[in-house]
């Protein structure tokens, strides 16, 4: 089903970014370094230290008094108290972007949380989930669960695939630097899917990123870097087969691709990136919208965002659900309080 995108840009009301948990405030305080169609920031976590980079002003933490690794649903009967805090720092947003690196126990938890939070505000709410490098095995159902809560409670979900994110990170990097790159090249797709209109560009707009995303609530970001004489082709062909890692890319019924290059990036590239499209993803009847970035360098990225598959592979991260199709036990998001804490009761 084709919805109707909510909001159109020239009388769009505020929108929010809020980043969650470690991975989820390290994007979202980068990207508000850039000049994007975002008005406003929030950050929010069980741990001071991934504040250090951002204003205190924004920021929302939510305290454990004990000291006990914590599990998403215990992140989550922790937060309860401040859900009200939540609701007036996301008063008056009209669009929410939630963002979390989903795996560990803050943002898988609080996502959702937020997420649902914001919706109730009224706010057309998206979350934007990053999905665990594929060495992370323990990771993967923490992952898949916090996946279907926050397809739940958003109007639609961007999936970005920190595999994918890595793929332009030398094979010595370290962890940091390998986050680092995988950062820079999520905050390349999400900023040049999200510019403003500028000298420098050939904006997205939010109208078509609603509308290719709200579509089914579901959209997978691939995303490749090249340079040299074939760099759209083959920058073109690297995000597509990214997709065909996490679903079945003939089945997309709507993409954008979102080209971020300099000043060189000519329009016959442009046009071939969007009539190329169609025949590498095996569609010829594929719904293609683009924008353009000049203001970054040779060394082109191309970020595809595409909707309409019926299954990814996220889907065998949480094999509950696909046991009980439908009839999930805990359709309610639990909620836990740490040992010794359980007396405590929600104050909200
Ligand atoms: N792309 C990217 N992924 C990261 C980064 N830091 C962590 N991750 C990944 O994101 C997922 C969640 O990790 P964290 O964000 O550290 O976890 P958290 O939400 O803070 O939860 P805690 O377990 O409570 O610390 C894991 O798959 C990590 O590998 C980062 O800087 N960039
Ligand atoms: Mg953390």
């Amino acid at each position: 089903m084709v919805c109707a995108p909510v909001l159109s840009v020239k009388n769009r009301g505020k929108v929010t970014a809020v980043g969650v948990g470690t991975a989820g405030i390290k994007i979202v305080s980068l990207l508000s370094r850039k000049s994007l169609l975002i008005d406003r920031y929030l950050y929010v976590s069980c741990d001071g230290g991934d504040f250090s980079t951002v204003e205190e002003k924004d920021t929302l933490l939510i305290d454990s008094p004990v000291d006990q690794k914590l599990t998403p649903s215990m992140v989550r009967g922790l937060a309860l108290g401040s859900c009200s805090r939540m609701g007036e720092a996301l008063a008056g947003s009209d669009v929410v972007f939630v963002v979390a690196g989903l795996g560990g126990a803050t943002g898988s938890g609080l996502a959702p949380l937020v997420a649902s939070v914001a919706q109730g505000s009224g706010a057309t709410t998206l979350g934007v989930a990053v999905m665990p490098f594929g060495f992370e095995k323990k990771l993967k159902f923490y992952a898949g669960v916090s996946l279907r809560r926050l397809r739940a409670v958003s109007k639609g979900v961007i999936v970005i695939d920190n595999d994918t994110l890595m793929r332009s990170s030398p094979e010595d990097s370290t962890l940091p630097n390998l986050c680092d790159s995988a950062n820079k090249a999520a905050v390349k797709a999400l900023g040049s899917l999200l510019s403003k209109a500028s000298e420098g560009s050939t904006p997205v707009g939010l109208n078509k990123l609603l509308g290719t995303v709200l579509q089914d609530g579901y959209a997978l970001l691939g995303v490749s870097s090249n340079e040299g004489a074939d760099r759209t082709e083959d920058a073109l062909a690297g995000a597509v087969v990214s997709l065909g890692n996490l679903a079945k890319a003939k089945e997309a019924s709507r993409a954008i691709v979102s080209m971020d290059g300099d000043s060189s990036l000519s329009a016959r590239e442009v046009g071939l990136a969007v009539d190329r499209l169609g025949p590498m993803m095996d569609n010829q009847d594929i719904d293609v919208e683009y924008g353009v970035d000049y203001r970054g360098t040779a060394q082109l990225q191309v970020s595809l965002l595409a909707s309409g598959f019926r299954s990814t592979k996220y889907d065998d991260y949480d094999p509950l659900a696909q046991v009980l199709g439908d009839h999930v036990l805990d359709d309610e998001m639990d909620a836990s309080l740490p040992e010794g804490l359980e007396a405590l009761q929600s104050c909200d």
